[in-house]
């Protein structure tokens, strides 16, 4: 009974200590942009005119006028940077994987995409085209040392910098 005692406030003090370190940590992993396409949309203020111009470029390359992308339509008949970056981007946009790319799709790939660019080119002070450790640490949020974590994680082959995909570094 007195050992139950004893322990009992120590168990309280790590709940505790758990649930505000928790809590600190939670706003920040949301200030991540690229964890979070729906608010970067919202923050980044898409116009209209900028989905209309969207959609302008993709009818363009609809050549069927199915209201969609084929792999032959966009990688192969595409003329935007070389297949290889076409059939990634292709990849990349078509999110429910049936092999080809809504209207849907390509706006909002094209949304996230100049939204990521955007954070890229903010985070990237030396103008170099790559956002290395101490870039990252210093402008992607206010810790820090969950920056640090997260860099970590982001840094899938650990050679200190970001892997940003080609696409995004025109
Ligand atoms: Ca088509
Ligand atoms: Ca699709
Ligand atoms: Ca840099």
């Amino acid at each position: 009974m007195k050992t139950l005692q004893s322990l009992a406030p120590s168990t309280f003090l790590f709940l505790v200590l758990h649930a505000t370190s928790a809590k600190s940590i939670r706003p920040e992993l949301k200030l991540a942009p690229p964890l979070n396409p729906l608010g970067a949309k919202m923050e980044g203020g898409v116009g209209l005119q900028e989905i209309e111009s969207y959609s302008r470029f993709f009818d363009f390359t609809d050549k069927d006028k199915d209201g969609k992308h084929s792999k032959v339509e966009y990688i192969d008949n595409g003329n935007y940077l070389n297949p290889q970056s076409r059939a990634g981007i292709f990849n990349a946009s078509d999110n429910d994987r049936d092999g080809f790319v809504s209207r849907a799709e390509y706006i909002l790939n094209r949304i996230i995409t100049d939204e990521a660019k955007k954070i890229v080119q903010a985070m990237d002070a030396n103008k170099d085209g790559k956002v290395d450790r101490t870039e990252f640490i210093n402008q992607s949020m206010p810790d820090k040392k969950l920056a640090a974590q997260v860099f970590i994680d982001l840094d899938t082959d650990r050679n200190g910098i970001l892997h940003i995909p080609e696409y995004l570094k025109v």
